[in-house]
């Protein structure tokens, strides 16, 4: 009794191509989510300047020469801010030279349309009764806090309003919503020229400290890059606080990606971890990080032969193809009660490659023999199959089962790059004696068949402009060449037959 051959083989090699990635910043975040501006008037300067700061290295510098009137610090809420929501508003200014006055105005929006509009009585907009630096209580050459709940509001071309603090307007102008902030340092008319440096806004958990890199999205990344090759991301960090802290900043890497350098090098013995201790208040920094896209090996060669009697299943499958999928690598940032996360995405884009499977089953005698070769662009098979039935028994316990079988084998080719399918299908046979090489390239993709058969046969071949199909029948022959090359721009067979040598005993070959 011969001996149950089982050859189950599942050859899976996905050979991934990475062409372009597609970066897109979920949530893009800074350290600052305030938007602001400064006012640009000819007798009047406002800008960001290292000359004096409270906190961090700058602060935003306001003067207003003889022949000007003010100079102004624009702030914008996006999405707007509830007004009963704002539970801070406050700021510090360091008054430099003359007596200025200082305006704090909000601009609410309060029919939904996120914005203000001085027609519409929904809306609406009160300003801080004008008083000068030394009526709030402010000392020039020094730094003083300016408490925006401390000062008195009227509103806008409304007379009937009575003016109120910052809570009584909270009741009054309830379901309104924060669109835009103004702070004005007016000329003092007694001096020839007004200026003071404003620094450390903060708007509800917002702070706006001028600082060049609180504008920066805390973790960037490029656009686009090349197929495993280097993707840059940075991280900003800083402390938004009053006082230093211990900050970390810890890295999520996506598996698919590898580390492999950065500037500033991570904490010795991490490649994920940066600790800055002792931040002072205001401080920022970046990290630039270098990250390679993970790219498979995709190289092989393979030689393999089998014979035996018995049961024959194999299977076998080789593809170029490659699914799109997301790469995301995550950044959080510790410092004190600051918990802070924010991440990068890269969709690397679908692979349309080609996909060999084969496969062949029935009982009795086989002989397969087969050479595979393929990189990330080609895949180039070379097989021999010999079968032929057998009566094969299957000792169950004590009784031998004698099984039937008959032959069957599926080739199919897909070169979907190239939009060039073959399928190649036998099956009922008795007999079958295979040979066949095959190509999918993207230049040049060809499928050689030989192949004597006792039994039934499909055979079906597509490309762009047309398509064979043929049906066999019996004990036939059957040589087939088909190769199609790529040449200006489009996919044309260079030579293709099918013969057919038969009739044999039984059967007649139709197709
Ligand atoms: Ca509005
Ligand atoms: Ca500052």
């Amino acid at each position: 009794m011969s001996k149950p051959l089982h050859y189950n083989r599942s050859l899976s090699f996905i050979i991934l191509i990475i062409i372009l990635f597609q970066i897109g910043i979920l949530g893009s975040t800074s350290i600052t989510d305030l938007d602001y501006r400064l006012s640009k008037l000819k007798n009047a300067d406002a800008s960001v300047s290292a000359r004096q700061s409270f906190h961090g290295g700058s602060s935003a510098e306001l003067s207003v020469n003889s022949e000007g009137n003010f100079a102004r610090i624009y702030i914008y809420l996006d999405p707007p801010l509830p007004l009963e929501d704002l539970d801070e508003l406050s700021m510090w200014i360091y008054p430099q030279s003359g007596d200025g006055t200082v305006q704090v105005e909000l601009y609410f929006d309060g029919d939904g349309d996120d914005s203000y509009d001085s027609k519409n009585l929904q809306d609406a907009k009160i300003l801080s009764r004008k008083e000068s630096c030394s009526e709030v209580g402010m000392s020039n050459h020094t730094w003083n806090e300016l408490d925006g709940f401390d000062l008195e509001y009227e509103k806008y071309r409304d007379e009937e309003f009575l003016p109120g603090s910052l809570d009584d307007c909270k009741s009054r102008l309830e379901g309104k919503k924060i669109v835009k902030i103004c702070i004005t340092i007016y000329k003092d008319s007694k001096a020839s020229d007004t200026s003071a440096f404003i620094d450390y806004i903060k708007i509800g958990d917002e702070i706006i400290s001028f600082e060049p890199l609180e504008k920066e999205d805390v973790k960037d990344g490029p656009s686009s890059a090349t197929p495993g090759g280097l993707m840059t991301y940075t991280i900003t960090y800083g402390n938004n606080g009053i006082e230093p802290v211990d900050l970390i900043v810890k890295e999520d890497y996506d598996p698919q990606t590898v580390f492999i350098e950065s500037y500033p090098p991570p904490d010795p013995g991490t490649f994920n971890t940066w600790t800055f201790p002792n931040l002072p208040p205001g401080a920022h920094g970046q990290i630039v990080i270098k990250m390679r896209s993970r790219k498979p090996a995709a190289r092989a060669s393979i030689d393999g032969r089998v014979s035996g009697r018995g049961l024959a299943s194999t299977e076998g499958m080789l593809s170029t193809e490659f699914e799109s999928y997301l790469v995301t690598n995550n950044v959080h940032i510790l410092a004190g009660e600051f918990n802070f996360s924010a991440s990068a995405t890269t969709r690397i884009r679908p692979i349309i490659g080609s996909v060999l499977q084969y496969g062949e089953h029935g009982s009795g005698d086989y002989q397969a023999e087969e050479k595979l070769t393929y990189n990330s662009v080609s895949i180039n098979a070379e097989r021999n199959i010999l079968a032929g039935f057998s009566p094969v028994f299957v000792n169950l316990s004590r009784n031998s089962i004698p099984l039937r079988g008959d032959w069957s084998a599926k080739l199919r080719a897909e070169n979907d790059y190239r939009d060039i399918r073959w399928s190649d299908r036998y099956y009922g046979a008795k007999s079958l004696n295979l040979s066949y090489r095959a190509q999918l390239g993207k230049t040049l993709s060809y499928l050689e068949t030989d192949s004597r058969v006792q039994g039934l046969a499909d055979h079906t071949a597509y490309w762009p402009g047309g398509f064979t199909d043929t049906h066999l029948n019996g004990n036939f022959a059957l040589a087939g060449k088909a190769r199609w090359k790529w040449a200006n721009k489009t996919v044309s067979p260079e030579k293709k037959w099918l013969e057919c040598s038969c009739p044999m005993e039984d059967g007649q070959p139709s197709s």
